[in-house]
């Protein structure tokens, strides 16, 4: 083992990272938006979630959007539908947006007319887990139909973030989906976890929701 050369690249990739995380914070307090990074496997309602969000939303904030996908601009496309400022990100193949990812969609994005940037994360609940992108609110959505067994398989995704959103809860008749269960289990990782169940298609839960977020965003302090 003398002489021998170990670079550990995971940790330099990580702490480069964490090194844009922290400039991305200074901007979003500097240029006063909120950064709200949503993350889930493919299908969990992301796009669906934020769509309902923007409409309810819209007449008392303004919105940027940044969708993260490994291919195709078909989720930009429905935010530019609604007249959203919207940054694509194309991986070409990554699995996860990091900080470096972000920050050259911010500087595309009109910050100065924007009070919330929503990032829609690429669908995979390991990889976007281990990179900060300076967010003042990590997020996660997990569907009824995935099952509520999720935390115990992918337990950083669940210890990162502030809220989880349980949605598609319209389909909880067909699925035997315990929220119990879910509790404790992300009760062992993460005790300051906020669960919302919800459903974008019914409404279900979209008020209560709504709410806590002002909440979030009115608390963000900018000095
Ligand atoms: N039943 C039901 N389906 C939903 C709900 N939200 C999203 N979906 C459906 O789930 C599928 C994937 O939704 P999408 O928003 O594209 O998920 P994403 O890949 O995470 O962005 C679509 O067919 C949506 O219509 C919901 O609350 N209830
Ligand atoms: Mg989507």
């Amino acid at each position: 083992m003398k002489d021998l050369t170990y670079i550990d690249l995971k940790e330099c990739i990580l702490s480069d990272n964490d090194g844009i995380a922290d400039q991305i914070r200074e901007l979003s307090v500097k240029k006063r938006f909120f950064l709200w990074n949503i993350m889930s496997s493919p299908g969990a309602g992301k796009t669906t979630f934020i769509i309902e969000i923007i409409s309810r939303l819209k007449d008392q904030f303004r919105f940027g959007v940044i969708e993260g996908d490994v291919e195709s601009t078909v989720d930009s496309l429905k935010m530019q539908n609604l007249g959203i400022p919207t940054v694509q990100l194309r991986t070409g193949g990554g699995c996860h947006l990091d900080a470096a990812m972000v920050m050259k969609a911010l500087e595309s994005l009109p910050l100065d007319e924007l009070d919330i940037v929503i990032v829609e994360n690429i669908g995979n609940l390991v990889c976007p887990a281990e990179f900060d992108l300076g967010a003042d609110l990590p997020s996660m959505i997990l569907s009824v139909p995935e099952g509520d067994d999720k935390a115990i398989k992918y337990p950083l995704m669940f210890s990162v973030c502030k809220a989880l959103i349980v949605s598609k809860t319209d389909s909880l008749g067909i699925f035997d989906f315990d929220f119990e269960a879910l509790r404790i289990n992300t009760g062992k990782l993460n005790d300051s976890l906020q669960i919302f169940p919800l459903s974008a298609k019914s409404g279900e839960g979209m008020e209560e929701f709504c709410s806590w977020l002002k909440q979030e965003i009115e608390s963000k302090k900018y000095q």
